[in-house]
């Protein structure tokens, strides 16, 4: 871990302004890479083959109360400022137990800035800086371009300024994106991911092939990833309903059955935003409930990790909710 911090830091003092932001050291162990799975015969073992040294993060801003929404998920209810950075400072605290976090100031006049997720998509070295889907998110990446460039020395690619008419024609936002390790999947809703975008990750992200997967946006399905995350590279999170299925069967035939059914966790209908969640390192799962008492996808998500010996902990982003945010779009995971 220290070896991890040294890089991270070393990476930052690269950069010509001090990084003057919420730099925490992480608080447990030696990261478990591979856990061997105990409570069958065969000998799978769960793999998390990224190796992230670094999480970028950003606070909640005033005008969080104005983010755009299209869920049921607000019910009505007005975002709760207070409330949200609480919930955000939680979140922060439970990643801070695995990876450093980098929480940049909030952004007060972009009311969905603290969704740092959708402004980057990074592997390794390499990073491609969005152009959000919403046009009133669009200003968002410019502060991101220049942490990641500038500050963090990353060889970055600006989606901005690749679009094959010059006129910014791709968009994209981060969510869309779901690299589990052994595939990069790319969510194409025509609404915040076109397949223009698609080439642009393809060409800035090197030699992983991006793989496209065309689906039906929705109140409840935003982005690619509110439908589905990994928990390793090889296990999925799905929720059971016609969406789910039919994203699983893209996903499978889209990577040559590269995943299965039997790779699948299956979690109820009505617990559909508990399939977003952050793995990291094969050693922590941050999760959260859409009901405390949802006893049942509580079990099932502590014995997947279990499992795997992830630690898990549960965070409500119940204010993010209300704006169709989870859990991964408020951090980027860099494995620089
Ligand atoms: C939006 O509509 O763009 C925001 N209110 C929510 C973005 C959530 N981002 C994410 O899940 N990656």
């Amino acid at each position: 871990m220290d070896a991890i911090l040294c890089r991270a830091s070393s990476l930052m003092t690269r950069s010509k302004t001090t990084l003057s932001f919420c730099l925490a050291r992480t608080t447990t162990g030696t990261p478990a890479r591979t856990a061997e799975k105990t409570t069958t015969s065969f000998t799978t073992k769960y793999y998390d083959r990224r190796n992230y040294s670094l999480a970028i993060a950003r606070h909640v801003p005033k005008s969080f109360s104005n983010a755009i929404t299209m869920s049921n998920g607000n019910d009505g209810r007005k975002i709760d400022y207070d409330q949200a950075k609480l919930e955000h400072e939680n979140y922060l605290k439970a990643l801070r137990k695995h990876i450093p976090v980098l929480c940049l100031p909030a952004l007060d006049d972009l009311p969905d800035s603290v969704f740092v997720e959708d402004t980057v998509v990074a592997i390794g070295n390499k990073a491609v800086i969005t152009h959000p889907g919403h046009p009133s998110r669009r200003k968002e990446v410019d502060s991101i371009r220049s942490v990641l460039q500038d500050q963090l020395g990353m060889d970055v690619t600006d989606m901005r300024e690749k679009s094959n008419s010059g006129a910014a024609t791709a968009f994209c936002d981060g969510g869309d994106v779901l690299y589990t390790g052994r595939h990069l999947f790319v969510g194409i809703s025509g609404e915040r991911t076109n397949q223009e975008a698609l080439e642009i990750l393809q060409e800035g992200l090197g030699d992983i092939e991006a793989i496209p997967i065309p689906f039906q946006q929705n109140a409840n399905a935003l982005h690619l990833k509110s439908i589905v995350t990994h928990i390793d590279d090889r296990t999925l999170l799905v929720p059971e309903n016609d969406m789910g299925h039919r994203v699983l069967q893209t996903i499978i035939d889209a990577s040559n059955s590269g995943y299965s059914y039997s790779d699948v966790v299956w979690l109820p209908d009505h617990a559909a935003l508990s399939c977003n969640v952050v793995s990291i390192n094969g050693r922590g799962l941050l999760a959260q409930l859409v009901h405390e008492e949802d006893t049942k996808t509580r079990s099932i998500l502590q014995e997947v990790a279990n499992e795997r010996n992830l630690q898990i902990e549960f965070v409500s982003q119940k204010e993010a909710a209300k704006c169709d945010g989870a859990l991964t779009c408020c951090s980027v995971l860099l494995d620089i």
